[in-house]
């Protein structure tokens, strides 16, 4: 039945009455809230049955991304989106009396994921549900996501996010598919029948429980699975028997030591620390998606030689590089191959994306922690190397000398990017430069081992999630001006260039976004109490907070600006609203205190006469998907200003990008592709250049201090972090001071702020010609279809995974 407003009230009107027995004028938001996921759910599961059924009968290859995060956000928009449904249930809501903004602002956001890695994740689940093909996701269901963000005096506070604590209205338990995974123990090799075998004794078992979730695509039948995990205890792992209490007391500790495994998401993002429970939820992870997936293999009569033909395997960084050893030890253990098919089986199914060039952002652990939890895992991984190391050896005598600086194992330590570059056929980086610097610097020795299995793909976002749900004016408004196409074909978005110069399209864009920002700044007057100028510049710089993405160069021209304003009351400039949103890792003292840089500024500036109608600095709260749904739309201009190298990708770019804001970036990660793409004219590009910034880390010519003494404007500002400029504690921001002029300043923020100046300067004065500006903005959304994820996710089909679109 095709669905109509009026079939779609009184269903409405049903589920209200059979759900919580309440008509709709009793009916709460979450109420109706919980009666329009009911209806999907439906409609999902029915669709969801006849995909998996049409996936078997017609026996194609699947993929399946492991990944540590799936950062989802919220789901109700995207699948009414999705089934078609999206316009009738607002018309609908809207005749009852609710606002449907407010009824989809009570599913709480799933935030399995710390940023960018997690986020890309969800949107490849989008696009590969939405170009039909059979691709699934494996994670943990972690029972806190990432920590809610609250501001106390300006400072970061962590609080945990039981995002469950209302049921999640879109999985499906499944306890029929649990399956078991052990843990620590003791290895025993044995003769059996002529054969060596190795039997795992007194191991702890722990019941791993799945939680699918479905993933529809757009309007087109298909809806794919994300399964995620969750650790359970297993009574029946213990005989009571023992009549002081002590077999309860054991028990009861192990449970509680299970329960631990799926319990919270760890909250650090390119830093690496080797962490226990993290080995554990990254092995419990990897043995349930493998073991759940081979047994559905065996059962479609599948023999095991084909499982390279049928099933990818993609693992998102190296947080589930474990499927290598555990891909073999499933195959030698259980099923009985000899070593040579097994590893070929292997290394012909999984796939590696590596997402980051920062050292202490690699995983490595310590060889005796590994050993005693994993122990028959070790020692598959041993092997692994030994036969590795052999093979150098011998077949690559020029690199002898580097065959310690590649083994997997090494000084007692395992380097898991090793492991997944010998056990992997593909190897991605996520961005041209990126994979450049892949080839060319970190993994230079296995480019020269292994050419073929390296490639690019350059990240990508969807483009139904960030510009046709979070900005409904402005996609209505190219709807009406290049026709709905690029919808299903975000490249069709080009056609755009044809009206970067027709004045009355370029007015009609401004109208868009100045009612994006009206309704944002709105949003803000209500969350914070604060006025900003709707007609000032929106200058946003949202992602996580690190030393390297350089928030800190953002704030010193902000005070360099108020520096300005205070030394000339006249000064000519544009009005601009800086917009922050930003959480620090909790452990992470550095990027605590430029937080709390940034929010004493806003509290100094934004109180402070001179500065009124010029400056205004916002730090919003608790930065999710939610809140950039929100800041996208309205934002002008797009700070992406790391130190150029250190950037893998970026995706908040591309998001930006594709909402008409202009780029002032760095050529680090994708900015270099938007920038070729848009061409020079477009962006705003400014500071050293990848190479510049390895030629200086290699000579160590670079003297900060000498920028700062040769730079009055650098002087003033970095002299106010240590003088009661902020407040009576002059000790509070010393340590960026020492970071900076002591530590000769990582990551380059004094280097590049002359040319960070400039660029802003060109930034105020091209806002001040509108019809420039807009061709610019124009010319930009014209541009951003290349960054769907619907074409990052057809290259990983075609070129990494052998997948194709099926019917249903
Ligand atoms: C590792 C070990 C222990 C605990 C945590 C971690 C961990 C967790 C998350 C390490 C790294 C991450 C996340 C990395 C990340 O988000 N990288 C970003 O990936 C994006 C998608 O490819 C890129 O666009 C960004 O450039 C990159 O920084």
């Amino acid at each position: 039945m095709t669905m109509t407003k009026e079939v779609f009230q009184k269903e409405f009107c049903d589920k209200l009455t059979t759900t919580f027995g309440k008509n709709v004028e009793e009916a709460t938001d979450k109420e109706a809230f919980q009666a329009i996921s009911l209806m999907l759910k439906d409609e999902l599961h029915r669709k969801w049955q006849r995909t998996q059924q049409a996936y078997q009968d017609q026996d194609h290859k699947q993929v399946y991304y492991f990944s540590m995060e799936f950062l989802l956000g919220r789901l109700i928009e995207t699948n009414l989106l999705n089934v078609g449904w999206l316009n009738i249930c607002r018309e609908a809501l809207t005749d009852f009396g609710f606002h449907s903004e407010e009824v989809f602002c009570e599913e709480h956001d799933a935030g399995l994921g710390n940023g960018g890695l997690g986020r890309l994740a969800a949107c490849f689940l989008d696009s590969l549900a939405s170009l039909k093909l059979p691709g699934h996701g494996v994670g943990i269901r972690y029972k806190y996501g990432l920590f809610q963000q609250k501001m106390v005096n300006g400072y970061q506070v962590e609080l945990p996010d039981y995002w469950l604590k209302d049921d999640y209205m879109w999985e499906t338990k499944r306890e029929e598919e649990a399956v078991e995974i052990r843990f620590g123990g003791t290895v025993h090799t044995i003769q059996r029948d002529q054969k060596l075998c190795f039997e795992h004794r007194d191991y702890e078992r722990v019941l791993a429980i799945p939680y699918d979730v479905p993933i529809v695509g757009y309007q087109n039948d298909v809806v794919n699975t994300l399964q995620l995990w969750s650790a359970e205890s297993m009574s029946n792992h213990f005989h009571f028997q023992s009549p002081n209490g002590h077999d309860y007391y054991h028990y009861l500790d192990y449970k509680r030591s299970v329960e631990q495994i799926s319990e919270f998401l760890y909250p650090d993002d390119s830093y690496y620390e080797g962490k226990l429970l993290r080995l554990k939820q990254q092995y419990f992870l990897v043995s349930a998606g493998l073991q759940s997936i081979l047994q559905k293999h065996k059962k479609s009569n599948l023999s095991i030689q084909q499982i390279p033909d049928y099933i990818s395997l993609q693992i998102n960084d190296t947080h589930p590089s474990l499927i290598v050893p555990e891909l073999m030890r499933l195959l030698l253990d259980e099923e009985g191959l000899g070593w040579d098919e097994a590893w070929s089986i292997t290394t012909s199914t999984v796939a590696y994306t590596n997402h980051t060039t920062l050292n202490e952002a690699l995983e490595t652990w310590p060889q005796e922690m590994f050993q005693t939890l994993l122990p028959r895992i070790y020692m598959i991984i041993e092997e692994i190397n030994e036969r590795f190391c052999r093979m150098l050896w011998h077949d690559f005598p020029e690199l002898r000398d580097s065959i310690h600086q590649m083994a997997i194992i090494s000084y007692g330590t395992i380097h898991m990017a090793h492991l997944s570059m010998v056990g992997s056929y593909s190897i991605n980086g996520v961005a041209k430069l990126h994979t450049n610097i892949l080839k060319k610097r970190v993994m230079k020795p296995f480019y020269t081992v292994f050419p073929e299995r390296f490639n690019n793909k350059t990240n990508g976002i969807t483009h139904r999630r960030w510009l046709l749900n979070a900005n409904p004016e402005l996609a209505n408004l190219l709807s009406t001006t290049i026709g709905k196409g690029w919808i299903k074909e975000p490249k069709e978005l080009i056609q755009l260039l044809k009206f970067a110069h027709d004045s009355s399209f370029q007015e009609a864009i401004s109208n868009v976004k100045l009612r994006n920002k009206q309704a944002f700044a709105s949003f803000i007057y209500k969350q914070y109490g604060i006025v900003i100028d709707e007609q000032s510049i929106f200058d946003v710089h949202i992602k996580r907070l690190h030393g390297y993405k350089r928030q800190l160069l953002n704030i010193f021209h902000i005070l360099h600006l108020y520096h300005l304003c205070r030394e000339n009351p006249h000064l000519q400039m544009t009005p601009r609203t800086f917009i922050f949103g930003a959480k620090a890792a909790p452990g992470y003292h550095f990027a605590k205190n430029v937080i709390k840089l940034i929010t004493s500024a806003a509290e100094k500036i934004n109180n402070d006469p001179v500065a009124k109608d010029k400056i205004k600095i916002i730090f919003l709260e608790n930065y999710n998907v939610s809140l950039a749904e929100r800041i996208i739309p309205a934002a002008d201009v797009s700070e992406q200003i790391s130190t150029a190298s250190k950037e893998a990708s970026g995706t908040g770019n591309m998001k930006l990008m594709m909402n008409g804001a202009l780029t002032l970036g760095t050529r680090d990660g994708a900015n270099v592709e938007i920038a070729e793409m848009v061409g020079p004219d477009n962006l705003f590009t400014f500071g050293l250049t990848s190479e510049e910034v390895f030629e200086y880390q290699r000579n160590g010519q670079y003297r900060a201090r000498d920028v700062y003494n040769s730079d009055q404007r650098l002087r003033t500002v970095l002299d106010q972090l240590v003088t009661q400029f902020f407040s009576n504690d002059d000790v509070e921001f010393k340590d960026i001071y020492y970071s900076l002029l002591m530590k000769n300043d990582e990551f380059f923020v004094l280097k590049d702020f002359d040319s960070y100046v400039e660029a802003q300067q060109l930034v105020d004065q091209t806002y001040r010609h509108q019809q420039t500006w807009l061709k610019k903005s124009i010319t930009n959304i014209a541009h951003s279809g290349k960054f769907s994820s619907d074409r990052t996710i057809s290259q990983y089909a075609n070129e990494i995974w052998g997948i194709h679109p099926v019917e249903i």
